[in-house]
C-alpha cells in the first residue's frame, strides 16, 4: 500500500513532558540538524518536515528554553507572580491525578500528535516522528490507527511502557502509552478519556528488546496475553530468528500494515549513551538496525518514531553517537539497506 520509495513527513516534536529529564526536548532539532532530511531524501524518499511548535500554544506548556518562539502570543497572564516579558501565554496549573505526573500537558500534546500523524497517514505518506519522549507513543499509534485501524504496533524498548494511572510508580507518562492504546482498567479516566480511543488488541502488539520489566506491568503483559521477545529471547534464538516470529505474529498474512516505535534505550546504552533511562544488556547496533531492516522489508511500515534520545545526557560525544545511530535507525527503517 505505500509505494516505496514514496513520501515521509517528519514529525518533530520538542516534548519532555512524560517524564522528569530535561533535554530530550533537543532531539528533534539535533536529529534534524545531523542531516536526516537529506538523508532520507537520499534514499528517493520525498522529505517533508515540520516541527510541532504548536506545543508551545499549549496553556499548560512549560515556557520552552527558547522563549522567543512565543513572543506575539496574547498577553493574558492572570496567574500571580508567572509574569514577564516572555512568558506571555496564560500557564495554567497541571497538578498531579492520582499518581500521573502533567497529565493535563502530555494529554493535549498527544492529542495534537496524533491529529497531525493521522492526517500525515491519511494522505497516503509515512509519518516520521522524533520525540521527545515516549509518552508521545500514545499520540503517533492514535494517529495511525486512526488511517489503518488494523494496524500492528511493534514496541521495541528496554521497558514495556505498560503501567497504567493506577500501576505507575514513578508517575511518568512515558512508562504509560501502551496501557491507554489497549484501553485497560484505570486507563477510563480525565483528560486521557477526553480523546484517547483504545484502539489496540493485544494481539496487534508485540516488543522486542525488553529486560526491565515493573512486576505490575509483568502482570498486566500476562492477563493479556501480549506477545514479548526480551533479551533473553534474542540471546536464545538470535535477532533474525526473533523477528520472524514478531512479524509473523502481527503480520500473518504479510499486509497487515505495521508502526514500529522505536525507543533508543532499546540499544545497549554502549551504543545509545545519552538516553533518560538506560539499561545494561540492550541490543547492539546490528541487532538494532536488523529490527528495522526486518521491517522495512515487510513493505508494510506506515508510522514510525525515534524516541528518548536525549542529547544534553553524558557528554557531547555521547550525545553525536545517540544522535547518530537515531538517524541510522531511521534510515534503515526507510529501507537504506534493502536492494
Ligand atoms: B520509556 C518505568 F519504573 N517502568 O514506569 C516507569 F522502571 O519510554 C520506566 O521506556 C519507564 O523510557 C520507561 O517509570 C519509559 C520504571
Ligand atoms: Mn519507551
Ligand atoms: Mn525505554
Ligand atoms: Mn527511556
Amino acid at each position: 500500500f505505500l509505494a516505496k520509495p514514496a513520501k515521509v513527513a517528519i514529525v518533530g516534536c520538542p516534548f519532555s513532558g512524560g517524564q522528569g529529564r530535561s533535554g530530550v526536548d533537543l532531539a528533534p532539532n539535533r536529529l534534524i540538524g545531523a542531516g536526516l532530511v537529506s538523508q532520507l531524501a537520499n534514499l528517493g524518499w520525498e522529505v517533508h518536515y515540520e516541527t510541532q511548535q504548536s506545543f508551545v500554544d499549549i496553556p499548560y506548556n512549560p515556557v520552552p528554553a527558547d522563549s522567543t518562539q512565543i513572543k506575539g502570543k496574547e498577553v493574558n497572564n492572570s496567574t500571580p507572580g508567572a509574569s514577564s516579558k516572555t512568558d506571555m501565554i496564560q500557564r495554567l496549573p497541571d497538578p498531579d491525578i492520582g499518581r500521573m505526573k502533567k497529565p493535563r500537558l502530555v494529554s493535549a500534546v498527544c492529542e495534537k500528535v496524533a491529529s497531525e500523524v493521522g492526517s500525515i497517514a491519511k494522505k497516503g505518506w509515512l509519518p516520521l516522528t522524533l520525540g521527545g519522549d515516549h509518552s508521545l507513543g500514545l499520540g503517533t499509534v492514535s494517529g495511525t490507527k486512526s488511517k489503518y485501524p488494523n494496524a500492528a504496533l511493534i514496541w521495541v524498548d528496554a521497558h514495556a511502557d505498560i503501567n497504567t494511572p493506577e500501576t505507575t510508580d514513578s508517575g511518568n507518562l512515558h512508562g504509560c502509552p501502551v496501557s491507554f492504546l489497549l484501553g485497560l482498567t484505570g486507563c477510563n479516566i480525565e483528560p486521557f478519556n477526553q480523546w484517547v480511543k483504545p484502539c489496540l488488541k493485544p494481539e496487534e502488539l508485540v516488543y522486542v528488546g525488553l529486560r526491565d520489566i515493573d512486576p505490575e506491568e509483568r502482570k498486566l503483559l500476562k492477563a493479556n496475553g501480549i506477545k514479548v521477545f526480551t533479551m533473553h529471547d534474542i540471546d536464545r534464538h538470535g535477532i533474525g530468528k526473533v523477528m520472524e516470529m514478531a512479524i509473523a505474529h502481527v503480520n500473518k498474512n504479510g499486509d497487515t500494515p505495521i508502526h514500529l516505535s522505536f525507543d533508543v534505550d532499546a540499544l545497549d546504552p554502549s551504543e545509545a549513551p545519552s538516553t533518560g533511562t538506560p539499561v545494561r544488556g540492550g541490543l547492539t547496533f546490528r541487532e538494532g538496525h536488523y529490527i528495522t531492516e526486518a521491517v522495512a522489508e515487510t513493505g508494510c511500515l506506515v508510522g514510525l518514531d525515534i524516541m528518548e534520545v536525549n542529547p544534553s545526557l553524558v557528554d557531547k560525544a555521547a550525545a553525536e553517537k545517540t544522535i547518530a545511530v537515531g538517524c541510522s535507525l531511521a534510515r534503515a527503517a526507510l529501507g537504506e539497506t534493502l536492494l
